[in-house]
């Protein structure tokens, strides 16, 4: 497996609840390393423009609001295969349906307010990293 890069936001609903600790704790603990990490509020801008691939989806609305409705944790998590195990760690996008002991199954309400997001992709993983961090911000042990 190769060595890769993925974002994860802590989501304001799990900021809001005292979760950062506790998920990026489970990221740590599945072998995944902290390269960069802020903790923002979103301007609705910047929310848009992240979720721009969702923008012709009812949901969009829902979701810029939600992403701007308090403070984000955001990360770039190193390690092998990151993409993938980051998505297997946070769970089914509705914690509904999410297996037992993921992020959203632990932490999350409803789809809407679903504790976490993660990369899905190596070329959408480089495109967000670059979306919050300067190259300078991102650092490797
Ligand atoms: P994320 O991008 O946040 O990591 O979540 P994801 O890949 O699991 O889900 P995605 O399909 O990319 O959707 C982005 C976010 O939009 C909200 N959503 N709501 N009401 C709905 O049917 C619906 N579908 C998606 C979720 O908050 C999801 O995380
Ligand atoms: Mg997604």
């Amino acid at each position: 497996m190769a060595l890769e890069r993925t974002l994860s936001i802590i989501k304001p609903d799990a900021v809001a609840k005292n979760a950062i600790g506790a998920i990026v704790g489970r990221f740590e603990a599945a072998g995944l390393k902290v390269v960069a990490a802020k903790l923002k509020q979103l301007s609705r801008k910047e929310a848009e423009g992240f979720y721009a691939v969702h923008k012709e989806r009812p949901f969009f609305g829902a979701l810029v609001e939600f992403m701007i409705s308090g403070p984000v944790f955001i990360q770039a998590l190193e390690g092998e295969g990151a993409i993938q195990k980051n998505r297997d760690l946070m769970g089914a996008t509705d914690p509904k349906k999410a297996d037992k002991g993921t992020i959203r199954a632990d932490f999350a309400e409803s789809i809407d307010a679903n504790a976490v997001h993660g990369s899905d992709s190596a070329e959408n993983a480089a495109i967000e990293i670059a979306y919050f961090f300067a190259t300078t911000e991102v650092v490797s042990a």
